[in-house]
């Protein structure tokens, strides 16, 4: 995917330390030891990301999945639908200064679909791919986590377009970015090979208690 100029809201630089710090501040005392450092905690629920909201066409949707794994498949709208549901309650960080704490996702657990898909020994990292080319790389390890989920719902609504709808990876564990929205695809792969944010100058790998914003 080619990039020319980024929005200086999405890069998350030139931030107003102070006023994170004074939103930080009022975060209440039970829930502050579970905001990574740098962050403050949000009610809303931004929308970012790069490019236009595409489109969802359904009966020219799919989902694939290849590279390292025994059984690649490819699923249409309806059989996807079909795939077992899970609900995990997680916290989410963006690297852009906001954490939202206690959301309720639902979607299909990653473990189902690795159950499903066999990585080979030699799959190490997984690429997110989305619609208009945009991708999102991560080690196999962070998408093993039991709170990983292809998801369609957030806190109890259908995502909305602007949030990913029909399809969204959730991985709480990284910063939000890797959390691709307009999910169509996972790719398994023997080396790593950094995603669109990744290539910007976001962290390869975006822990948010080790603060790997840039890279
Ligand atoms: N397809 C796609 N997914 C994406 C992005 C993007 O540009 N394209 N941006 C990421 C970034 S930077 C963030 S912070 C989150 C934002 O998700 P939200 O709009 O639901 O809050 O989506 C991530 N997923
Ligand atoms: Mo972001």
């Amino acid at each position: 995917m080619s990039f020319f100029r980024l929005p200086a809201r999405l890069k998350g630089k030139g931030v107003d330390e102070a006023k994170v710090d004074a939103l930080r501040a009022r975060t209440p005392e039970p829930v502050r030891e579970r905001v990574p450092p740098g962050q403050f905690v949000t009610e809303g629920w931004p929308v970012l990301h790069y490019g236009n909201v595409p489109r969802f066409i359904e009966s020219t949707w799919d989902f694939r999945v290849w590279g390292q794994v025994e059984h690649p498949v490819t699923l249409d709208y309806p059989s996807f639908r079909e795939l077992p549901v899970v609900e995990r309650t997680m916290d989410i960080h963006c690297v852009t200064r906001w954490s939202k704490l206690g959301m309720t996702w639902e979607g299909v657990p990653m473990a189902h679909l690795l159950e499903m898909v066999r990585p080979t020994a030699e799959a190490r990292f997984v690429i997110a791919h989305s619609e208009a080319g945009f991708t999102a790389n991560l080690p196999i390890e962070a998408i093993l986590d039991d709170d990983v989920l292809l998801a369609h719902k957030a806190d109890g609504k259908q995502l909305t377009l602007d949030h990913g709808w029909p399809l969204r990876l959730v991985v709480p564990s990284r910063y939000f970015w890797k959390s691709a929205k307009w999910l169509r695809g996972l790719e398994f792969a023997r080396a790593d090979r950094p995603g669109f944010w990744e290539q910007n100058g976001y962290h390869n790998d975006a822990d948010p208690w080790k603060e790997e914003r840039h890279w």
